[in-house]
């Protein structure tokens, strides 16, 4: 064995060859890796499929593959230990200002699937250089190549993520070049999905660990929980991998199960991330530990589930399963990561559901409890991430009642119309105190 991790061997293919790509992925991160790029390895025919996967705003994810032939390791982490494994289905890692190469790819008849992991708010950004921008230009070039129909497949947490993601892309196109509007709308199909596997950030330490124990060098490698879950609803006009053998589900509609999901997980997270680092936790296992913490999360999941009425959704099973995910004492799943983006992430996991409560003439204290957490922690957080965050901080630097009002308007307007709502949020504040 080396001394020293530097005289270790780099990650290699060794020769073979690595999958041919028929795979664009916007949005190189942890994430993709752990979930779409693991599925299609995993699929039967794993050895047709290759991606090539493009960072958003910074080129480092591809920097750091690109030595590595796109390879990484997987760490499964579980309570009893960790198991490896090198993926090996990125074939290409590309820096996402290389549109030369996305536009190529995209204009070649065998790419047959786009998947996206560009976040939330990334659907509302309109810009010709911002990745739905790139993904349009994209999209242009296989129209002028011929290249036919294909299949847009957006892997973020947003309820109908397939139609947003139609919307923006269809939205940009038309104003690009109405042509392309109607091209995109005759040509593309929009899959819907709801997707899950907890993948923290990688650590340090991880790297360290999969080199002494794989015995190479892995600049890369990817933590993850054993849990993955993919469930789809859409048509792949070009094909696509059969990634059902890896334990996709298709189905035709997928909404209920993407409530489940954003609800239920989601929606605990931003609840556990907001109170529990009120109360000086730093992971989601440390704030699920607290009865505070833990007492709202399941006040909240009960109001959720009166709306999770379908019976293949399974609820008290999913829950029972979330509390073990979520307990899983390897994974330091940091609740600050989480607690970004809280604008465009309590709109899609919390508001719904105070809705819903509200419509069959209820409180929604559950769903409104998240809200406070959020204005709670905003005023004492020493760093807020969020794209509104001009707008929140004018918002702080008001008193009381008015700054609850403010804030609950940058989620939801309606809900800031209703004093009743706006009355209930602001009585809650300091309930996660320590
Ligand atoms: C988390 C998600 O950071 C967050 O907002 O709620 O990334 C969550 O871990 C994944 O959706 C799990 O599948």
């Amino acid at each position: 064995m080396p001394s020293t991790t530097t005289e270790l061997p780099l990650l290699s293919r060794n020769g073979e060859p690595a999958p041919p790509v028929r795979i664009v992925h916007l949005g190189l991160g942890a994430f993709h890796r752990s979930h779409q790029a693991w599925f299609t390895a995993h699929a039967s025919d794993a050895a047709q499929w290759g991606i090539a996967s493009f960072t958003g705003r910074r080129p480092d994810a591809a920097l750091a593959l690109a030595p590595q032939e796109g390879l990484f390791t997987l760490v499964e982490r579980s309570a009893d230990g960790d198991r490896f494994e090198v993926v090996g289905s990125i074939a290409e890692a590309v820096d996402g200002a290389d549109t030369a190469r996305l536009e190529d790819l995209l204009a070649a008849a065998d790419t047959a699937v786009v998947t996206l992991t560009v976040t939330e708010k990334v659907y509302d950004d309109g810009g010709p250089d911002a990745p739905l921008g790139r993904l349009v230009r994209g999209l242009a070039a296989r129209r002028a190549a011929g290249g036919g129909p294909i299949a847009v497949v957006s892997c973020d947490n947003l309820a109908g993520n397939g139609e947003v993601a139609r919307s923006s892309v269809v939205g940009i196109a038309e104003d690009l070049d109405p042509g392309l509007g109607g091209w995109v709308r005759e040509n593309v199909s929009f899959v819907g999905t709801s997707v899950d596997r907890i993948t923290p950030r990688t650590t340090p330490d991880d790297v360290a660990e999969v080199a002494e124990r794989c015995g190479y060098r892995d600049a890369s490698p990817v933590v993850t929980e054993p849990f993955a879950s993919w469930i789809l609803s859409g048509d792949f006009p070009a094909g696509r991998p059969a990634w059902e053998d890896a334990g996709a589900q298709f189905v035709p509609d997928i909404q209920p199960f993407e409530n489940r999901k954003l609800w239920l997980l989601n929606g605990a997270h931003t609840l556990l991330a907001y109170s529990g680092q009120l109360r000086g936790h730093e992971t989601v296992a440390e704030a699920l530990a607290d009865p505070v913490c833990s007492s709202a999360m399941e006040e909240f999941w009960d109001e959720a589930a009166r709306h999770l009425t379908l019976p293949e959704l399974k609820v008290p099973a999913y829950r029972a399963a979330l509390l073990e995910r979520f307990a899983n004492p390897r994974i330091a799943h940091y609740l600050a990561q989480i607690a970004q983006d809280g604008s465009v992430k309590l709109r899609l996991r919390g508001v719904p559901v105070l809705r819903a409560e509200r419509a069959d003439g209820r409180s929604g204290l559950g769903a409104a409890r998240m809200i406070a957490a959020w204005i709670d922690w905003l005023a004492d957080a020493a760093e807020i991430s969020d794209p509104l965050l001009g707008a929140i901080r004018e918002a702080l630097g008001r008193p009381g009642r008015d700054r609850a009002e403010a804030l609950i308007r940058l989620v939801d307007a309606d809900l800031a119309a209703d004093a009743a709502i706006v009355d209930l949020v602001h009585g809650l504040l300091g309930f996660a105190a320590r």
